[in-house]
């Protein structure tokens, strides 16, 4: 499989292209307060219920998530919650932005006070503790991309679109509206030289083990795993974690399904 090698290039002009790359001295970071309120399409349907069953061994699995249909397609109603399920066929509410975007206390990769180090506070909090965790373990790990708007998630697909081709950037890319990037629950780690981030051969390094192996007990998950390319819809990506909390994250995991088996769904 081609590998998208090019993905710190794109991610760096992908900053230039979308305004947001760091200039000479650094900007202020954006603060929750200060972002624009967003706009939230009103769910049609009572939020979904999406708690683990803790006593039966062979628990329901969780309802189907709420969305409301428009001629984009299946917009989800709950945006803001923690177990919310982004995919391809799933997108958010135009203009979604969270409301609780913070900057973790971990390193990157980067250097740019840029929104690639935002997450939502709640995932933030579990970051920063498995970062710590890693390290007790003589694991050194590093963020490489966390939150990304709807504009820039758009210039990353269709760079990506222009350099790969399509079938290759679907493999690896989400369309804008689809990434769980813009929900502020996703970060692509490495480990802290920032070799091999967010590509194929950062597979099996002690850093993409230690994360599948202990990911879980912080409450995160390996959101595209082995195997499973057909059920998510895109290419393995050992590097992206995506925050579920930590009783979605031990049913999944034991179970070895993913976020759309968790729902019931199959691609
Ligand atoms: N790489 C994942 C699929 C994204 O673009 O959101
Ligand atoms: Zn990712």
């Amino acid at each position: 499989m081609k590998k998208l090698r090019t993905t710190l290039l794109a991610l760096s002009l992908v900053s230039v292209i979308a305004g947001c790359s760091a200039p000479q001295s650094p900007q202020p970071q954006p603060q929750a307060k200060t972002e624009p309120t967003p706009k939230l399409t009103q769910p049609a349907q009572p939020a979904p219920t999406t708690q683990a069953p803790t006593t039966s061994t062979t628990p329901a699995p969780a309802s189907k998530p709420a969305t409301t249909t428009t001629t984009k397609g299946q917009v989800v109603a709950n945006p803001m919650e923690i177990a919310v399920l982004v995919n391809k066929s799933f997108m958010l509410p135009d203009g979604f932005r969270p409301s609780d975007l913070v900057e973790p206390n971990i390193p990157f990769i980067f250097t740019e006070k840029d929104e690639r180090r935002l997450m939502r506070k709640e995932a933030a909090t579990a970051l920063e503790q498995l970062v710590a965790g890693a390290k007790k373990d003589g694991i050194f790990l590093a963020g490489v991309s966390g939150f990304r708007s709807y504009e820039t998630q758009a210039s990353l697909f269709n760079y990506y679109v222009k350099t790969q081709g399509e079938e290759t950037a679907r493999k690896y890319s989400a369309e804008p509206g689809h990434s769980e990037h813009q929900t502020g629950l996703a970060m692509d780690i490495s480990g802290s030289t920032g070799k091999c981030a967010a590509d194929d051969c950062f597979a099996d390094t002690p850093e993409a083990n230690w994360l599948a192996k202990h990911a879980v007990e912080y409450g995160f998950i390996i959101r595209y795993p082995k195997g499973k390319e057909q059920i998510t819809g895109y290419a393995y990506e050992p590097w992206h974690l995506r925050y579920v909390g930590k009783k979605i994250a031990q049913e999944i995991t034991a179970k070895g399904i993913t976020l759309e088996e968790y729902y019931g769904m199959h691609g």
